[in-house]
């Protein structure tokens, strides 16, 4: 079985040619987009076992992005087809200079009819770790139904629960993702969240949320990614800090979901807290030089090539 397991929605990502407007853009380029399906992308190219579950509908779209999840590595024998709904798009383009235009055409696509029916009781079986993100509960009440029962299985086979609130304002008020991801976030084992998203599921400052959630006793660690790019990560037995590596940016987009691969591996393989980071900010570096979400993920080889050289062979 797979050492770790997202679920999520991906969807088919048409990514308009570098600094053109999409109402302007004439050439695309296909790829697949989705934070949990990234998450699993990030980690099967660092060379991890990670199974992605999830629904696409039973169209091209859907081969599609199998195809490719498939041609990373990541286990989709887990993946539903629904015959009467459609996988979901996502059309933006990309501009490191200016704010991103991100639409989605995912309303009533097959990922938001997800439930917990779908989720097969030994889809969790042998694995560490778990990773969701607080866009699933936001599709539907369904999506929010599985999202609850993958956390019980996970507790049930012993994984731990990795969450990221992914706040998306498309998706819903801040009241509806306060209602709905807060008490999840409450519920994970390992966080990795935005210092903003913390203010508003949390309230108060970031740093005050990272403590409260510790002190509730379920999360491990804490990391908060700063506005500024910095990381911080904290747990009940120390705090670190990690500056963000310099790099030409060509697409921030997938960024927060290729730090997030970066650390759950150092997690996965025991890795000391500062060099988890490390790796993380270095995971995450390597994929904003390259277009779309996926494309920059780095191998295992290549992460820690390139982290020797900015160290300096230290960690
Ligand atoms: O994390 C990057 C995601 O924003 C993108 O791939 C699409 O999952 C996505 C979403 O719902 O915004």
């Amino acid at each position: 079985g797979p050492e770790a397991v997202t679920c999520g929605e991906a969807m088919l990502l048409m990514l308009a040619e570098p600094g053109v407007p999409l109402e302007r853009a004439v050439h695309f380029r296909r790829s697949v987009a989705g934070a949990e399906s990234n998450v699993a992308a990030g980690l099967a190219r660092l060379g991890h076992q990670v199974r992605w579950l999830g629904r696409l509908g039973a169209d091209p779209a859907g081969d599609a992005v199998l195809r490719e999840l498939r041609a990373d590595g990541v286990d989709v024998s887990y993946a539903g087809r629904d015959p009467e709904a459609p996988t979901g798009l996502l059309l933006r383009d990309s501009h490191p200079g200016r704010a991103i235009d991100v639409q989605y055409y995912r309303t009533g696509s097959a990922a938001a009819a997800l439930e917990p029916a779908h989720i097969g009781p030994d889809a969790l079986a042998g694995a560490r770790l778990l990773h969701l993100t607080g866009i699933t509960p936001m599709l539907s009440p369904s999506a929010a139904d599985a999202t609850r029962s993958l956390i019980e299985l996970a507790r049930r086979a012993g994984a731990a629960v990795s969450f990221d609130p992914n706040v998306r304002s498309k998706l819903g008020t801040e009241h509806e993702w306060i209602r709905t991801v807060g008490p999840l976030l409450r519920e994970a084992d390992l966080v990795l969240a935005g210092e903003d998203e913390l203010e508003l599921l949390l309230g108060g400052g970031a740093e005050e949320g990272a403590k409260a959630l510790l002190e509730l006793g379920r999360a491990r660690a804490v990391v908060i990614k700063r506005r500024d790019h910095s990381a911080t990560a904290v747990s009940r037995s120390g705090r670190w800090e990690q500056r963000p590596f310099p790099v030409r940016v060509a697409d921030p987009v997938g960024a927060g979901d290729a730090f997030a691969s970066g650390w759950l591996s150092a997690w996965l393989r025991g890795v000391a807290p500062q060099r988890a980071l490390a790796e993380a900010a270095c995971v995450a570096a390597l994929a904003v030089q390259a277009p779309s979400d996926t494309e920059g993920l780095p191998s295992a080889e290549c992460r820690d090539r390139t982290l020797d050289s900015i160290l300096g062979g230290a960690d």
